[in-house]
Formats: structure tokens, C-alpha cells, sequence
């Protein structure tokens, strides 16, 4: 891990498809540079597995940070977005009354709605991760009508919470502070999932479980030092790599 590595650039967009995707297109011109882009508005945002992300201009941060090679990459996908869930989590939660949690394994939840989302790519040569692309999405200034129908009752925004006037560039500063200050936190698993246990959704609680191995019901016991999640399903703790905790009503 560098000791401390740094920004080199912040682009600034009007529009664009999706930010993860300007960067990837321009891999070859930031090498190794870390490099973050943000749109007012994204025409294609992405989601997980082809879903879409909601981006209408002026009312959410979109935006994605691209880590050359300088940041050794060494950490696994998951850490990268339970590492960035946290660094979400603590820039905004001074800011509203509210709980704000971490809904494994990339959703910022407030009062059980969706205020945010992760989506974390890695590029990579042979066995080597040469880059990674983190995709943050954070709901800002939506009132509920400026949602699709199909999520407005399980879609939330700061504004929607009680931060009256959300502001973007602070809140961008904000993350690339603390993003880029404890990323050597990054290196302490242990250290980096008791400190998302603390704010995990759900925790403890009897979840239904939707993972390529079939669909479970169990308590959801967190996450372990590599970012998988913990499903005590009929007394035995099940460690998941993939999977979905459904967005529905506690059982
Ligand atoms: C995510 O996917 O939550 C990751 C979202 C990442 C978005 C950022 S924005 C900047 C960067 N550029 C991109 O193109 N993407 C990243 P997933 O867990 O698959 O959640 C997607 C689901 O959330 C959708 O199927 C909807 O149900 C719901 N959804 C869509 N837009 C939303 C929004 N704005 N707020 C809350 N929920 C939303």
C-alpha cells in the first residue's frame, strides 16, 4: 500500500451514459493515476448484473473514482465496496438525524430505503488487478415523485431524510478526504468489518436470502474480514460471496 496516495484529477461532467463507463473507456489516458469523474446527470447509470441506477440531473452525486496502479490493488472487489460503504456512510451521517446503514454488499440504506449504491468494477491483466472503477451513487435532492413509481416506495434521498439543502461539492470533498485518508484501512479485514458490523442493516435480524446457491432464510451475522456475508441459517454460519438480501419487510 502507498503510503499516502492522492487524487490527480477531478473531471466534471454535464452528462454522460454511465461514469463508470467514461473511465473505462479512458483507462489509457489516466495509466496509473487516480482519477475521479462526476456527472450532473447519467443517461445509462448502472446498477448491479444490468440493472439501471436512476441519474436525473442536478438531484443525486454520481460519480466514480478510478484507481490506477499507484494504489496497490491487492484488496479483494467486496473490501473495495464495504471499505467505500463505510467511507459513504461516515460523510454523511453527521448530516441527518437518522441511522444510516449499510445493506450488504453496497446499499446506503436510511430508514430502510435505498439512499445510495456501490458498484465497484476491477480491471485486470492476467491474474493482476491493474485498476479498479468505484461507482457511487448518493441520492441528494429527489422528493419521492422524482422516482420511478416501480421504486419510489423503497427509494429514499438526503432531502427526503431532513437535510434540507444537500450539497454536492461538499460532500464530494468530503469523500475524497476520507476516502483517500484511511485507505490503508483497507489492509485490516477484521478491523474493516467490525467497524461495518457496527452499521450493518438489518443485523441480527432473520433476512431471506436470494444467492446463486438457492434462496435461504436465516439471521444475517454481518460480514467477515474478506467482505463475505454471514447467514446463521438453522444454526450453522454460512459465509455468501454473492448474494442478495431481499428488500422486503423484517420477517
Ligand atoms: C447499485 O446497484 O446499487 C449500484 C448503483 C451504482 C450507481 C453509481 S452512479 C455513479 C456510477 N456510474 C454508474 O453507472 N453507476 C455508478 P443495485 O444494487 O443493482 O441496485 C439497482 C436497483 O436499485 C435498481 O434495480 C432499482 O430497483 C434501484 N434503484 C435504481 N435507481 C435508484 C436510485 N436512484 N435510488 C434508489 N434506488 C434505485
Amino acid at each position: 500500500m502507498n503510503s499516502h496516495p492522492i487524487l490527480d484529477k477531478t473531471i466534471f461532467l454535464d452528462t454522460v451514459d454511465s461514469t463508470n463507463l467514461e473511465l473505462k473507456r479512458r483507462r489509457q489516458e489516466f495509466q496509473d493515476s487516480n482519477v475521479l469523474v462526476v456527472s450532473d446527470a447519467q443517461s445509462q447509470g448502472k446498477g448491479q448484473k444490468g440493472r439501471r441506477w436512476e441519474s436525473a440531473a442536478g438531484l443525486g452525486l454520481w460519480m466514480s473514482l478510478y484507481l490506477g496502479g499507484k494504489t496497490s490493488l491487492s484488496h479483494n472487489l467486496q473490501m473495495l465496496s464495504i471499505y467505500t460503504g463505510t467511507v459513504v456512510q461516515e460523510i454523511t451521517s453527521p448530516l441527518i438525524n437518522d441511522d444510516i446503514q449499510l445493506k450488504w454488499p453496497n446499499d446506503i440504506m436510511i430508514n430502510s430505503k435505498k439512499c445510495g449504491g456501490i458498484l465497484t468494477e476491477l480491471q485486470w491483466q492476467g491474474e493482476a488487478i491493474v485498476s479498479a472503477i468505484i461507482g457511487i451513487g448518493l441520492n441528494l435532492s429527489h422528493e419521492k415523485d422524482n422516482f420511478a413509481p416501480t421504486i419510489q416506495n423503497q427509494a429514499t434521498s438526503l432531502k427526503l431524510e431532513g437535510l434540507e439543502n444537500p450539497d454536492r461539492s461538499s460532500l464530494i470533498d468530503a469523500f475524497v478526504n476520507s476516502f483517500f485518508g484511511n485507505l490503508s484501512s483497507l489492509d485490516d479485514g477484521e478491523g474493516l468489518a467490525t467497524q461495518w458490523n457496527k452499521k450493518a442493516y438489518r443485523m441480527n435480524q432473520l433476512v431471506q436470502w436470494e444467492s446463486p446457491q438457492g434462496y435461504f432464510e436465516g439471521q444475517f451475522s454481518g460480514i467477515n474480514a474478506r467482505g463475505d456475508a454471514l447467514i446463521n441459517i438453522d444454526g450453522k454460519l454460512h459465509a455468501f460471496q454473492t448474494g442478495e438480501i431481499r428488500l422486503t419487510e423484517p420477517l
